[in-house]
């Protein structure tokens, strides 16, 4: 085990061969896969929330440096699946441990390793083809002391698992720490090879889910229990408005969100729309600001009765 603090050397050098490749992080739901993601790539490219299963398919952040291209792959929250649909999530998420380069493994620092993160561990410990790398999260949450104990822990269960960690890098997202040492560490592991996306490119994730996505992460603010899982969003039109001046235009962007029982209508919609109409303008600031277009946004809120279990629905909510 090689525990890694800010004072190592960072790895670029101008003579060292381009390398470009796949990270993934896998980790339990809400360990903070997709805050980390976007800490490393620098913008926001994945929705995060305070719930387990925010993030539903895989989302790609890409990292540029002079000597390297390393692409982040975040993925659901491997869990114990209830519905259809966290059957498809942890589906998703075996599949990309079979097509990177290299596995970050995320365990929150605040949490004591618990069964969820060894079912996880044990099956990491058969796939033998790619480094694994412990990432623990939110360091910023806890002391030096519990700190160096999580450490102690990871450390354990590899040897009880039998996994030989490449690194173990404890990291925090939110405060900015060892996020830049962490890809540092990464791209190493990285084959050699050009550059897979054009210079700039952030994600290869389309606008319309990037939208669909930043309206699902306003309405799950605030939301409890089983309903932040039954809330899904599907932008159905995006269209210029007609008859205004080149300086002054405006996208009409028409949405729904999804939810599984009329009861829950109620509780998104809010009294007198207030709720929904909160949601509206939250996502609609940060599309603007993804677009660099004003935007008319025009939710509407729909029962998709228990889509998550049900095959034909969860095909026509992109699942
Ligand atoms: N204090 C602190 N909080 C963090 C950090 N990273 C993530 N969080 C918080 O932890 C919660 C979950 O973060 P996410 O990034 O959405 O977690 P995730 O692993 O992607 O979750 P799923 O997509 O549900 O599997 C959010 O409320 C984040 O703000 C961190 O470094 N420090
Ligand atoms: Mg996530």
């Amino acid at each position: 085990m090689s525990v890694r603090s800010q004072s190592s050397e960072p790895s670029a050098s101008s003579q060292a061969p381009h390398r470009a490749g796949f990270a993934c992080f896998v980790g339990r739901p809400n360990a903070g896969k997709s805050t980390l993601t976007n800490a490393l790539v620098g913008h926001k490219v994945a929705i995060t929330a305070n719930q387990p299963q925010t993030t539903r398919h895989t989302v790609r952040g890409i990292v540029h440096r002079e000597d390297a291209q390393l692409i982040l792959v975040d993925t659901p929250g491997l869990h114990k699946p209830r519905t259809l649909l966290g059957e498809r999530l942890n589906d998703v998420v075996r599949t990309t441990w079979a097509e990177v380069d290299v596995i970050g493994f995320c365990l929150p620092a605040n949490e004591k390793l618990g069964p969820g993160d060894r079912f996880i561990a044990k099956e990491l410990a058969g796939i033998k083809k790619s480094p694994k790398v412990a990432i623990i999260t939110k360091t910023d949450l806890v002391d030096s002391k519990t700190l160096a104990e999580q450490l102690i822990a990871v450390d354990q269960l590899g040897k009880e698992l039998g996994i030989e960690w490449a690194e173990i890098v404890p990291v925090s997202a939110t405060a900015n720490k060892q996020v830049d040492l962490l890809a540092d560490l990464l791209i190493p592991m990285l084959p050699e090879g050009p550059a897979l996306y054009p210079e700039g490119d952030l994600t290869d994730e389309p606008e319309q889910v990037m939208i669909a996505e930043l309206i699902r992460e306003a309405a799950l603010e605030g939301v409890r229990d089983e309903l932040p899982h039954s809330i899904a969003v599907v932008v159905e039109e995006m269209i210029p408005r007609e008859d205004r001046p080149a300086d002054k235009p405006l996208l009409d962007i028409h949405a729904f969100v999804y939810i599984e029982r009329p009861s829950q209508k109620g509780i998104i919609i809010g009294p007198k729309g207030k709720r929904l109409k909160e949601v509206g303008i939250k996502s609609r600031k940060q599309i603007e600001a993804l677009l660099g277009t004003p935007v008319f946004l025009d939710l509407h809120v729909k029962v998709a009765k228990d889509w998550q279990r049900d095959p034909r629905q969860l095909r026509k909510l992109g699942f």
